[in-house]
């Protein structure tokens, strides 16, 4: 093969690869696996099928490598530990670029390049970056397989983790391969973890790159993520595809993708809401998911924790799907009082845990787990961990990653290609101040001027300071795939140009408000339930409000506190709307509307105008 080059260019001549095995003839497809084979030098290719043979084979190779180390089958059975490299272990936020063709579709908000100057850029990165490795081909669809028009990817990776993590965050492998047949659109989605292995080098338990990039070529559908193993920047269906890209579709096709959970709320009287509920990472989404209410008679199943996909229906309801197979929660805070059904789900085993802490009898631990930690463990970085080592055991952006299939209280109509009817919109944050813990607003563009003025204090979910206050509209600033004042006019069409008696009621709440002792007044989690009554008790006209200036919020004792020990004291400011502390908001979110320049809406305008007026 080397006849005709010198021992030097034939030395640097790429290796081609043979496809003439491949298990598909989608030409399109073949052509991107061997351009990309081609450019990353991968030591071989694997399709992956998604079979329980082939999981046992990446595991076992992934265990022999020291990136997871299976659990006690008795504890968790078919399930893995893992630990990232310590310095990649959330969301990079500053690396993560949308590179529209026009600058300004990217917005203020987003990191932008040009794709030509970004692709030329990670071309160099790509160049044998998959050296000593396998390049994985992962056949994906978000949302069901039976849907009129299924939302094919397909993500190409030199990690064994990635595969994993994706067989249960996606639907993934053969089923989708052949339903794809020979020409389906789908979303091509490139990830390198950026460390090559020269001929004999050791691998490292958790390879990745300092430089990093997380890339959405927006017009064309792509995605291109380099240097980092971490769920977020890496399981590319999820924020990349189903949030970012999605959202563009979503613009252009006249529908929504957001960040969204999606429950089903069941009354006494067997009436059944669906809700969706928009807050940033790690503010709760995973918990009020799968609330196990105290109140008598109500019940909640899910549909969905982070993402949905929601369109209009031929009866002009707004519809929602959750594209997900998996739940990615934060592990930290998880345990049997506050998310029981999460405990449950994780219960059941074939999951993956990364970045908690290991029980010396092969269980995992983290805070929040149990009340009483146990005397010993292994902690997130692979030390000896005693409650007396004064830090935490698992990093505070610890993340289960578990079958949402497996979660006891799953709605049937997860399944459904159509999705579910959603009765009403809430948008959330976590804010000490300021915020009370329900509001209805006024209409559909008083509830986009709530959502688009959404504020929370920072996570550990991303890189960076902890416990800012930020502007993070309808908690989508990390993933909007385009300019965020585009993003909130199509709001604010999406309104107008539905029938207005069909849409969502919209609604704020804030779980996290303190008093002025520091502590949280209200008790949250399962208590949770008794906000959502009210939020459908006024959607059927009965529950009580008090007009104020921010929208309607509850009376005392509108708010079912039934067996419930919370003083009046502490019920008031949880339900209390100061003017002051308001006035001391608009700035603020004069200073957001200022940052997204003359792309904010004149609706929204009004609406601040009108909230300003209000508070005289
Ligand atoms: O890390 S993820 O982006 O997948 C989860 C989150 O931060 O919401
Ligand atoms: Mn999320």
């Amino acid at each position: 093969a080397t006849a005709g080059l010198s021992a030097e260019a034939a030395a640097t001549t790429p290796t081609t690869f043979d496809l003439s095995n491949a298990p598909t003839d989608h030409a399109g497809l073949l052509a991107w696996v061997a351009e990309v084979a081609e450019l990353t030098q991968p030591d071989r290719i694997h399709w992956v099928d998604g079979s329980d043979a082939e999981y046992k084979v990446l595991t076992d190779e992934l265990i022999a490598g020291g990136t997871l180390v299976r659990l006690n089958d008795e504890k968790k059975p078919n399930s893995f530990w893992a630990r990232t490299d310590p310095s990649d272990v959330a969301r990079v936020e500053q690396r993560t670029f949308i590179c529209s063709v026009d600058e300004a579709d990217a917005g203020p908000t987003n990191n932008w390049m040009a794709p030509a100057e970004m692709k030329a850029l990670m071309t160099e990165l790509y160049r044998g970056s998959m050296k000593g490795r396998t390049l994985y081909v992962v056949p994906f669809c978000m949302g069901p397989l039976t849907a009129e028009k299924p939302m094919f990817g397909v993500e190409i990776t030199d990690s064994a983790y990635v595969v994993a993590s994706m067989r249960i965050m996606a639907r993934t492998g053969s089923e989708v391969l052949a339903k794809m047949g020979t020409a389906a659109k789908y979303v091509p989605c490139l990830h390198s973890v950026g460390a090559p292995l020269e001929p004999g080098q050791k691998d490292v338990p958790w390879p990745c790159n300092d430089e990093k990039y997380i890339v959405q070529f927006p017009e064309e559908r792509t995605i291109w993520s380099y240097g980092s193993g971490y769920g977020g920047n890496s399981l590319l269906g999820k924020k990349c595809y189903s949030l970012r890209i999605a959202s563009a579709m979503a613009r252009d096709e006249g529908w929504l993708a957001e960040h969204m959970l999606i429950l089903k709320l069941i009354s006494p009287e067997k009436k059944v809401h669906y809700i969706a509920a928009a807050f940033p990472s790690a503010c709760g989404k995973t918990n009020l998911a799968m609330l196990d209410p105290t109140l008598e008679g109500w019940e909640v199943e899910t549909l969905g924790d982070d993402i949905a996909w929601m369109r209009f229906g031929e009866d002009g309801r707004l519809y929602a799907v959750n594209p997900e197979f998996g739940l990615f929660g934060v592990a930290p805070g998880t345990g049997w009082k506050t998310n029981p059904n999460a405990m449950r789900t994780i219960e059941k085993g074939n999951s993956l845990f990364t970045n908690v802490a290991l029980t010396d009898d092969g269980d995992v631990w983290w805070e929040g787990y149990s009340q009483t930690p146990p005397n010993h463990l292994t902690d997130w970085k692979g030390r000896e961990w005693t409650p007396e080592s004064g830090e935490v055991s698992s990093h505070p952006n610890s993340r289960f990653c578990t079958p949402i299939k497996q979660c006891p209280i799953i709605a049937d109509e997860y399944e459904d290609p159509n999705g579910v009817p959603i009765s009403a919109i809430i948008f959330g944050g976590r804010r000490a101040t300021t915020v009370p813990l329900v509001t209805e607003s006024r209409d559909w563009d008083h509830g986009v001027f709530m959502g688009a003025t959404l504020s929370s204090e920072t996570t550990a979910a991303a890189v960076g300071e902890v416990g800012v206050v930020r502007r993070d509209p309808m908690a989508m600033l990390p993933f909007l795939g385009y300019n965020a004042g585009d993003y909130l006019n199509h709001w604010l069409t999406v309104g107008k140009d539905n029938d207005a008696s069909k849409l969502p009621k919209i609604f704020y709440v804030n779980w996290f408000r303190k008093d002025e002792a520091g502590k949280f007044v209200w008790p949250g989690f399962s208590e949770n339930g008794r906000v959502l009554k009210w939020v459908i008790e006024r959607l059927e006209g009965q529950a009580a409000a008090v007009e104020t200036p921010i929208g309607y919020v509850p009376t005392t004792d509108a708010l079912d506190v039934t067996g419930l020990d919370l003083s009046l004291e502490a019920l008031q400011v949880a339900l209390n709307v100061d003017d002051e502390e308001w006035k001391a908001e608009i700035p603020l979110i004069e200073e957001w509307f200022a940052k997204l320049g003359d792309k904010v809406p004149a609706a929204l305008k009004l609406e601040l105008d009108g909230l300003k007026a209000r508070l005289g």
